[in-house]
C-alpha cells in the first residue's frame, strides 16, 4: 500500500525538463505578444491623436466664424517679440490664461494690445474689472480637460527665446516629462496659417516671399530640439527645422500636395496646417500626424 502512494506522487510531479519546456513556451509567447500589444497601443495613440487634431480643427473653425479669419501664426508678435504659431494657436483656442480668447488681442507675447493687459491676473484688478475683462472673451473653444495645454517652461525649462507664461497645446504621445508635476505629457502641436495672397510652394527656396506657408512660423520652437535634449551649449534641432544642413526644406516637402502634379501646391492651401510630432516625438519623420495625409520622402 505504502509503495502505491509513493508511485502516484511521482506520477503527478513535473520533471525539471517538463518545467523548462513550459517556461520556454511562456517566454516565447510573451516575446510574441509584447510587440503585438505595443503595436496595438501605438495604433490606439495614433487614433487618439487624429481625433485631437480634428477637435483643434473644429475649434479653429469656430474662431474663424467668430472673427472672420484664421488666427495669425507668424513667428513674432506685432511688437517684434518671438511668439510662435504653436503659442498663438493656444491663445486663439483657449486664451493666454486658458480663460478664453480676448477679442481685442493682437497676438502679442505680453498679452497686451500695446496699452493694457488683456489677460490680467484676477488678483491684480478689482473683481468688477476682472468680470468685465472675462466678458470680452470668446471660447475657450476646447474643453480645458481635453486641451492638453501646458506651459512652455514646464516642457523646455527656461531655455529659449519665449516668455515663461505661455501655453501650448500638446499631442497625446507622452514624450516629455512635465517639469512641475513629473507626469509624462506630449509635444506641442505646430500651427501654420496659409497666406492666401501668395501663390507658391517652393521647396527649392524656403525663403521665397511668395510661399503660401512660412516654415519660420514655428522654427524657433523646432530649433530647441526635443525637451531634455538641450545642453548648456548645444541642442539638436528637429528635422522639420533643419535636415542635412538645409533649413525649411523638410517642411515644404512634408506639406507638398502630391495629388497636384501640374504646379507645386501645399495641402490645405487656403486654411491652416497642424502637425503632431507623432510617436517618436520628433518633427519631420515618417510617423508625424497632421490634419492632412502625407507620405514621407527622402530629401533630394
Ligand atoms: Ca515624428
Amino acid at each position: 500500500m505504502k509503495s502505491n502512494v509513493k508511485q502516484s506522487n511521482r506520477a503527478a510531479a513535473f520533471t525539471i525538463v517538463e518545467l523548462l519546456t513550459v517556461m520556454s513556451i511562456i517566454v516565447i509567447l510573451i516575446g510574441l505578444l509584447v510587440p503585438a500589444l505595443n503595436q496595438v497601443k501605438r495604433y490606439a495613440y495614433e487614433v487618439k491623436q487624429k481625433a485631437q487634431l480634428k477637435s483643434i480643427d473644429t475649434a479653429i473653425e469656430l474662431f474663424n466664424s467668430e472673427f472672420d479669419g484664421y488666427p495669425d501664426s507668424g513667428p513674432l508678435g506685432p511688437d517684434g517679440v518671438p511668439y510662435c504659431g504653436a503659442m498663438k494657436l493656444c491663445e486663439a483656442v483657449m486664451g493666454q490664461d486658458l480663460q478664453g480668447f480676448h477679442r481685442d488681442s493682437i497676438f502679442r507675447s505680453d498679452g497686451s494690445d500695446g496699452i493694457r493687459s488683456l489677460y490680467p491676473d484676477a488678483n491684480s484688478v478689482s473683481p468688477g474689472a476682472y468680470r468685465d475683462n472675462l466678458s470680452m472673451r470668446k471660447g475657450p473653444y476646447l474643453p480645458l480637460a481635453n486641451a492638453n495645454a501646458f506651459l512652455i517652461r514646464d516642457l523646455y525649462g527656461d531655455t529659449g527665446p519665449f516668455g515663461s507664461r505661455h501655453f501650448v497645446l500638446c499631442d497625446v504621445f507622452r514624450r516629455v516629462t512635465h517639469r512641475t508635476t513629473g507626469r509624462r505629457v506630449g509635444m506641442p502641436i505646430l500651427y501654420y496659417t496659409a497666406n492666401t495672397a501668395n501663390t507658391r510652394h517652393n521647396a527649392a527656396n524656403p525663403n521665397d516671399p511668395q510661399n503660401i506657408y512660412n516654415y519660420l512660423d514655428n522654427q524657433s520652437l523646432l530649433m530647441l530640439g526635443k525637451p531634455g535634449d538641450q545642453g548648456a551649449t548645444a541642442s539638436t534641432p528637429h528635422r522639420l527645422a533643419v535636415e542635412n544642413g538645409q533649413q525649411g526644406v523638410r517642411f515644404y516637402m512634408n506639406t507638398k500636395n502630391e495629388q497636384v502634379t501640374t504646379v507645386s501646391r501645399p495641402y490645405r492651401a487656403d486654411t491652416f496646417i497642424l502637425i503632431s510630432a507623432g510617436y517618436d516625438g520628433e518633427y519631420g519623420t515618417p510617423d508625424d500626424i497632421c490634419n492632412y495625409e502625407w507620405k514621407y520622402r527622402a530629401l533630394p
